[in-house]
């Protein structure tokens, strides 16, 4: 049901490392024309950390799992192509949709595939004034239910991220900070929020994947939560003022659902002189290698 590309198939056949690339982030979180771009560098950082990229998107109906180039291309740049989570696939296999999948699609179609590593760049959670409209991502109730590991730079800091900390406990999501016991804060190294463990190479990492797999009744995924550097954050006073006017102007646009994530990094990028991107590509791409060197050690484990 899946169509997993000949390369990602190749390599998972014989227990190659293999790591999963969103494609919401691609078409829906970058801006154009930068975002094809970043999508075959994203590919490349893979490559060079020795793993295979199977980036996820879904095409005419159908699931991919490992784009060439043309589907690359289709995914950034065709108008019309939808954001997809977890709930949204069956609708866009039948009616032959195409759209760009979230963490919360993109786990699941990886899973399903056998790739057990996935790079993203922050997690979707907890919407502040979840009280009033109930906005909490897919993202989080999946993981609750899928045994992949994601290496993210912690939840968009667009977010309530106590909040969201505090779901991931309750839904039993290990949660891990790689080099750091500081939560990252997507655009910055630290959100303010601790986290309890600390996992310092690949190594260790792997052997927190085959603990969870020796322990029955476990089949939540690892959170690897991996800080840009400080050096390349995006500045924190900068990030708290144009955050509280993009919140503002949210609310009185009455932006909601699907729209309120690429509308927040849409506006932090405006108003931001583009340092809010910048930022943001430095953390992808730090998840990125550092997801190779998981997968690496997790294939030779
Ligand atoms: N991380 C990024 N940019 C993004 C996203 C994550 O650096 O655009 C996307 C992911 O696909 C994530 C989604 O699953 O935002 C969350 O959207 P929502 O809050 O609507 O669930
Ligand atoms: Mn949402």
């Amino acid at each position: 049901m899946v169509v997993v590309a000949d390369e990602v198939r190749d390599a998972l056949a014989q227990g190659r490392p293999v790591v999963a690339l969103e494609s919401t982030i691609i078409a829906h979180g970058l801006p154009r024309p930068r975002n094809l771009q970043v999508a075959g560098e994203l590919e490349q950082l893979v490559r060079d950390a020795g793993a295979v990229p199977a980036t996820i998107a879904v095409l005419d109906g159908k699931p991919y799992v490992g784009l060439d180039k043309g589907q690359l291309e289709r995914v950034a740049s065709e108008d019309g192509i939808r954001k997809l989570s977890r709930r949204d696939l069956p609708l866009a296999f039948a009616t032959g949709a195409s759209g760009a999948t979230t963490v919360s699609a993109t786990a699941l179609l990886a899973a399903l595939a056998g790739v057990r590593v996935f790079a993203t760049g922050g997690l979707g959670g907890v919407h502040r004034g979840w009280t009033e409209t109930q906005d909490e991502s897919a993202d989080l109730g999946l993981l609750a239910r899928t045994r992949i590991t994601v290496v993210c730079a912690g939840v968009k800091s667009v977010l309530d991220v106590p909040a969201t900390l505090q779901r991931l406990e309750t839904l039993g999501v290990s949660v891990a900070g790689y080099g750091t016991d500081r939560f990252p804060g997507f655009y910055l190294a630290d959100s303010g929020e601790p986290v309890d463990w600390t996992l310092r190479s690949p190594d260790e990492v792997a052997a927190v994947m085959r603990a969870q797999d020796e322990l029955p009744g476990t089949d939540a995924a690892l959170i690897v939560a991996n800080p840009v550097p400080e050096a390349e954050q995006l500045d924190p006073v900068l990030h708290a003022r144009v955050l509280e006017n993009g919140l503002r102007e949210c609310a009185e646009r009455e932006v909601s659902g699907q729209a309120v994530t690429p509308f927040l990094l849409d506006y932090l990028v405006r108003h931001t002189a583009g340092a809010s991107l910048e930022a943001n590509l430095a953390a992808v791409r730090g998840n990125v290698r550092l997801a190779g060197r998981i997968a690496v050690a997790w294939a030779g484990a």
